[in-house]
């Protein structure tokens, strides 16, 4: 039998905007908030799948080839702070209709796929902090960023010399 993956599928950021919100990262936090997410690793969790099976990873991708959803934008322009989980993340107070029916199709289709998906709301986001689990001063407003989602991709999540790797498997367009 071959390993299981841990997979993802997720919006990424353009090189650009990484290096926009790391800079203001730097900027607006004490190096003591936590443990900051890689430029590279930016991104906004569509639907998160866990260790699956190479079958179900294959079901999925086949899945995700047929999704007919359209492009959005987003305006990064909302911050917080979830201490349970330590997460410091960028997130929008407007999350466009387009983009909440894109996880919503990828989450249903994951869980006919036998991934356990979580009850909680759909909360895009873009984690900043992992391991801030010490109260945080948020900063007051962000830059208000756009994000323009043009397509969507398959990660993989990978540990491998104390560091995680996202390696993207596949991307699909999204339409105009
Ligand atoms: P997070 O950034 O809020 O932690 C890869 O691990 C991505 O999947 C992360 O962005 C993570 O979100 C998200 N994710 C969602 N549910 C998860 C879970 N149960 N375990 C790990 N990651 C999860």
């Amino acid at each position: 039998m071959s390993a299981e993956r841990r997979l993802f599928f997720a919006l990424s950021l353009p090189a650009k905007l990484q290096k926009q919100v790391i800079k203001w990262r730097a900027d607006n936090f004490p190096a003591e908030t936590g443990r900051p997410v890689a430029a590279a690793n930016l991104h906004i969790t569509l639907a998160f799948l866990g260790e699956i099976s190479e079958l179900k990873a294959q079901a999925l991708t086949r899945v995700a080839g047929r999704i007919q959803a359209k492009k959005f934008s987003l305006t990064l322009d909302d911050i917080g702070h979830w201490p349970g989980s330590g997460v410091v993340w960028i997130g929008t107070k407007r999350a466009p209709n387009a983009l909440l029916q894109l996880a919503s199709v990828l989450r249903s289709h994951a869980a006919r796929n036998g991934c356990h998906q979580t009850t909680l709301p759909f909360h895009p986001h873009v984690s900043l902090y992992r391991s801030a689990t010490r109260p945080v001063a948020i900063p007051p407003a962000t830059p208000q960023w756009l994000l323009e989602a043009t397509e969507f991709s398959l990660y993989e999540s990978q540990y491998e010399k104390g560091r995680t790797r996202y390696r993207c498997l596949q991307t699909w367009p999204l339409a105009d």
